[in-house]
């Protein structure tokens, strides 16, 4: 099996091959794709150095699985063209998600969704995964009517540019400035651009991603994401009101079960889901179960995952095992 990561120099490309390293992925041969300015570069994996190759050399090697984390004009420009010479495309940017001929996949929850003909499969928004693994097995039990989130998404989110912005800020430093004001000791109601709705794009990927995934388009969705000065992860207070009521016990047991979910639970004790408890971890992290006693059939639920964990290169290495274990690659 030749395993290539497309984009392998970035945040995301580095933690890509942390978690494959980790998960000790069965592969026989490791293809290191990133831009023309990087060829050449060494990257080391497992102790063994690795030459960085461009795209075209990587394209004429037919690996059998690519994970991209290269940005959305490089997937919509060479992502078809891996898929043409035979190779499976797991793709981290959003060129591919709400295309209506593609896959967006969290394995536990639609993984079994996957064929033979899956050649570009896309990886959900960071901020997306982890809701939808801690809402799915509360939408199998209870039904879901409508979603409330508020995002704190960390600046890891951003890339590298933007912790260095922060980090300049914090040392009294001039930094380069990535987004349109000061982060540090500050937090700002927008990620990625505005909408015509008034929306910005990235609470409108969490919209209507969320929808794709579940398959329901009844299912109503509001978000509000805001950039947070922090590492470690992303957190959402998650609002969801199902179509029945619901046990908050077995809620708990419920979410205890799930597979990649962990609950951290018991606020008399100060026991919560943190990003700083987050980072580098695989799972989603549930805590701060409440009934919301506002409205009927509604739980108030605090999620903490790592973004660039389950949130992108974790999730995108699980595809990569998913079809590797049912023989789809
Ligand atoms: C962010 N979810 O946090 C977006 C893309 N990684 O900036």
């Amino acid at each position: 099996m030749k395993l290539a990561v497309v984009g392998a120099t970035g945040l995301v490309g580095s933690e890509i091959l942390e978690v494959l390293d980790e998960h000790n992925f069965p592969f026989d041969e490791l293809l290191l794709v990133a831009s023309e300015r990087s060829v050449g570069k060494q990257i080391e994996y497992k102790g063994k150095p690795y030459t960085v190759i461009g795209l075209d050399q990587a394209v004429s090697l037919k690996p059998e699985i690519a994970i991209f984390s290269a940005g959305g004009s490089t997937s919509m420009e060479w992502a078809p063209k891996f898929a043409e010479a035979g190779t499976i495309v797991v793709d981290n940017s959003s060129a591919w998600r709400m295309d209506p001929t593609k896959k967006l996949v969290v394995p536990e929850i639609n993984g079994k969704e996957l064929s033979k003909d899956d050649k570009i499969i896309a990886n959900p928004n960071c901020s997306t995964i982890q809701m939808v693994l801690a809402l799915e097995p509360l939408r199998e039990r209870y039904g879901i009517k409508r979603v409330v989130v508020s995002t704190y998404q960390s600046v890891t989110g951003s890339g590298k540019a933007a912790v260095d912005q922060m980090m300049a800020e914090r040392a009294g430093e001039t930094p380069q400035m990535v987004y349109p004001h000061k982060i540090d000791m500050n937090v700002l109601p927008h990620i990625d651009v505005f909408q015509p709705n008034g929306y910005t794009k990235e609470e409108m990927k969490m919209i209507n991603e969320t929808k794709k995934i579940f398959s329901d388009d009844t299912i109503k969705v509001t978000a509000t994401t805001v950039r947070i000065p922090t590492m470690g992860g992303h957190s959402e207070a998650v609002n969801v009101e199902f179509k029945e009521d619901f046990d908050l016990e077995e809620v708990k047991k419920l979410l205890s079960e799930t597979p990649g979910v962990i609950l951290q639970d018991d606020p008399a004790n100060f026991v919560y889901p943190m990003p700083i408890n987050a980072h580098k971890k695989d799972e989603v992290f549930v805590g701060r179960l409440r009934r919301d006693e506002s409205q009927a059939n509604t739980l108030n639920m605090w999620v903490v995952a790592d973004n660039l964990r389950k949130g992108a290169a974790t999730n995108a290495v699980q595809i990569a095992e998913y079809l590797v274990a049912n023989q789809l690659v």
